[in-house]
C-alpha cells in the first residue's frame, strides 16, 4: 500500500511539474515574441531602417539582380566566382573543406564522439558550432562579412543587418529507408521574418545528397506566405503529405548544382534539405537577421576576433 501511494504521488508531482513547466513555457514564449515585435516595431529595427536610409549602398548590376530575385520568388542562385573572381578566397575554401572533411571522417570513423554536433540534428557535424571566434582571415567569414555580401543583406532587409551565424556543415549520409527529422523536412526558420541565409555548396549536390529546396513564394509577402504563416518562436513543420497538399509542386525548387553555387534564401520561407542518402553534402552557411532577432529569438554564433577600429559603420554593426 505504502508502495503504491509513493507511486502515485511520485506520478501526481510529475504530472504537476509537468504542467508547471508547460505553463512557464508558454510565458517565456509569450514574452519572447513580444520582445521581438516591439524590437522590430519600434525599438533597434527601427533604428536599424533609419541608419540604412542614411545611405543605402550602391548595389552593382549583379547585386541588384539578386535582390530583386530574393525580392520576389524568396531566392537567388550566382557562381560563388561572379561576386568573388579573384581565385584565392576558393582557394582557400577548398583548402579549409579538405582539412574539415579528413578530419570529420577519422572522427566519424573512430565513433563520432569528437564531432561538433547538435542534439536532434546529429546528421550535421559543425566545422564552428557556436561559441567560436572568427575573423577575416577565415575565408568564408572575410565574404559574408565583406560589402559584397552584406550589401545585398542589407538592401533585402532594409536596415543594418546583423550578421549572426557562421558556420560550415557536413551533412552524414542516411540510410535511404530512414525518416526524414528536423531540417531535413519541410519548415520555416523562426529566427526572424527579416532573414537572408546563404549557402555555398563545397561540393557538387546532386538530387541523392540532400540538396537544399525551397517554396518560390513562401516568404513573407510572397503568394504561399499565408501557408502555415510565420512567426516569431513558430513551430512550422508541417508534414510533407500535407505541405505537398497545399502547394502546387511547380513551386518547390530543388538546388542541385556544382561545387561553388551560391545561393541567397529567405528561409522564414518553407525549406529544408541535407538528406544525403550517398554522399555527405558539404556547404558554407551563414545568417543575415535583424537586431530583433538578436535581441529576443537567436545568439551570435561567434566572436569578432579582427580590430573593431579598422571596420566602417555597416559591417561594425553586423558583427557585434
Ligand atoms: O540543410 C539544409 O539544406 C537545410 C538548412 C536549413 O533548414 C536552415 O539552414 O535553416
Amino acid at each position: 500500500m505504502h508502495r503504491q501511494r509513493t507511486k502515485l504521488s511520485d506520478r501526481m508531482n510529475r504530472v504537476f511539474t509537468h504542467r508547471a513547466d508547460r505553463v512557464a513555457k508558454a510565458i517565456e514564449r509569450q514574452g519572447i515574441r513580444a520582445t521581438y515585435e516591439l524590437h522590430d516595431r519600434l525599438l533597434s529595427n527601427r533604428s536599424s531602417r533609419d541608419r540604412f536610409d542614411e545611405a543605402p549602398p550602391e548595389l552593382d548590376e549583379l547585386q541588384q539582380g539578386i535582390l530583386s530575385e530574393v525580392r520576389e520568388h524568396g531566392f537567388a542562385v550566382r557562381p560563388f566566382h561572379d561576386l568573388f573572381p579573384d581565385g584565392e578566397r576558393w582557394r582557400a575554401l577548398e583548402e579549409q573543406r579538405d582539412r574539415f572533411v579528413a578530419s570529420t571522417e577519422t572522427d566519424l570513423a573512430a565513433g563520432g564522439e569528437h564531432v561538433r554536433v547538435r542534439p536532434g540534428k546529429e546528421f550535421v557535424v559543425r566545422l564552428q558550432s557556436y561559441g567560436v571566434e572568427l575573423g577575416p582571415d577565415d575565408p568564408w567569414f572575410g565574404a559574408v562579412s565583406s560589402h559584397r555580401l552584406l550589401d545585398v543583406a542589407n538592401a533585402y532587409l532594409g536596415m543594418w543587418s546583423k550578421l549572426e551565424y557562421v558556420d560550415t556543415w557536413y551533412s552524414v549520409p542516411q540510410p535511404a529507408a530512414a525518416e526524414r527529422i528536423s531540417s531535413q523536412r519541410w519548415h520555416r526558420d523562426y529566427n526572424d521574418k527579416h532573414l537572408l541565409k546563404v549557402f555555398l555548396y563545397l561540393v557538387e549536390v546532386d538530387e541523392e545528397m540532400g540538396p537544399f529546396q525551397y517554396v518560390a513564394g513562401s516568404q513573407p509577402g510572397g503568394p504561399y506566405a499565408d501557408a502555415w504563416g510565420w512567426q516569431p518562436l513558430g513551430q512550422n513543420y508541417p508534414t510533407e503529405e500535407e505541405l505537398e497538399a497545399r502547394i502546387p509542386s511547380a513551386a518547390v525548387k530543388t538546388f542541385t548544382g556544382p561545387a561553388g553555387t551560391l545561393l541567397f534564401c529567405n528561409t522564414a520561407g518553407f525549406h529544408r534539405g541535407g538528406f544525403s542518402t550517398t554522399n555527405p553534402r558539404v556547404l558554407a552557411t551563414a545568417t543575415y537577421s535583424s537586431p530583433a532577432s538578436l535581441a529576443s529569438l537567436t545568439v551570435r554564433s561567434y566572436e569578432y576576433s579582427g580590430s573593431l577600429a579598422e571596420l566602417d559603420a555597416p559591417t561594425r554593426f553586423a558583427l557585434t
